[in-house]
């Protein structure tokens, strides 16, 4: 067994054991607390969840780091180094594990050398568990997955998020953002939860996917899931993908990527 398969295996099983919080928690009463503003919340469970996965690894590969959504102070400088580094949301579409809407996750990628090496998406209440590893192709439970053939803007259903932060600016760029694609494409849609959005485009079930003001860890699984697809993973202006940029573009096909990027209306968060 190589040293990737041991990671993998490890990381799996606590997946499921993370997943198993999620699935009995999400229809109870919870601790709900706000961090940056009244709709950005967080849970005993995000805690609880993060605990358990960083807690699982480092028990098991001590030299290993982590960079985690609850572990992570807000404005706190976040490095990502060549070592190898587990990038942890996990709870993503908190909003959604709140109310009890089954669309909510667990993501996790592992970075060695700053290449993406293993990618896990799961939600535990619908039971899907998306999988990749690096040059091994995506899974949905075991599976096989592709990205759509779409080529065109007017012919994709594109995925893309409201977010979870109040600043005006940010906020009017979603509405004007809204405003430019709702003509251009078929749909739109909006379920709360970046990395299973990302999922989807993998999946062939929706063609592409934006939003700016996402960090590294909503976006590290999904990266590569999204790619070993077959699909395109960049900056929402063109050039290549920066996991620490707080923006991310993916599609199905290049020519897609490259339509959806020019009819964005660009916006540039602070970087962590
Ligand atoms: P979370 O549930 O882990 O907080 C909801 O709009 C989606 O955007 C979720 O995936 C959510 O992750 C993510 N998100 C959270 N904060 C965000 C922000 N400031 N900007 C953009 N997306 C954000
Ligand atoms: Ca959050
Ligand atoms: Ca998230
Ligand atoms: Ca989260």
């Amino acid at each position: 067994m190589s040293q990737l398969d041991a990671y993998y295996e490890v990381v799996l099983s606590l997946v499921q054991e993370a997943g198993a919080v999620i699935r009995d928690k999400i229809n109870r009463p919870k601790d709900i607390m706000t961090k940056s503003c009244d709709i950005d919340l967080v849970t005993e469970s995000d805690q609880q969840v993060e605990k358990l996965l960083i807690d699982g690894l480092s028990s098991k590969f001590a030299d290993h780091k982590f960079i985690g959504e609850e572990s992570s102070s807000p404005g706190e400088k976040i490095e990502l180094t060549d070592a190898p580094t587990w990038i942890i949301d996990p709870i993503d579409g908190t909003m959604n594990f709140v109310h009890g809407l089954p669309h909510t996750c667990v993501s996790i990628g592992l970075l060695i050398d700053k290449v993406p090496e293993i990618g896990i998406v799961y939600n535990p209440i619908l039971e899907q568990l998306f999988t990749a590893r690096r040059g091994q192709g995506a899974f949905l439970n075991n599976s096989p997955i592709h990205v759509s053939n779409q080529k065109e803007l007017s012919k994709a259903l594109i995925m893309l998020e409201m977010g979870t932060s109040k600043d005006p600016e940010k906020m009017k760029i979603v509405m004007e953002n809204l405003h430019v694609l709702t003509p251009q494409v078929h749909g739109l849609r909006a379920l709360g939860s970046a990395a299973l959005d990302m999922c989807m485009v993998a999946l062939g079930g929706a063609d592409g996917h934006f939003e700016f003001g996402i960090h590294a860890w909503d976006i590290a699984a999904g990266d590569l899931i999204v790619r070993e697809a077959g699909g395109i993973c960049i900056d929402p202006a063109g050039g290549p993908l920066d996991l620490m940029s707080r923006r991310v573009l993916c599609a199905a096909t290049t020519e897609l990527a490259q339509e959806l990027a020019k009819s964005l209306i660009q916006y540039y968060p602070e970087r962590d």
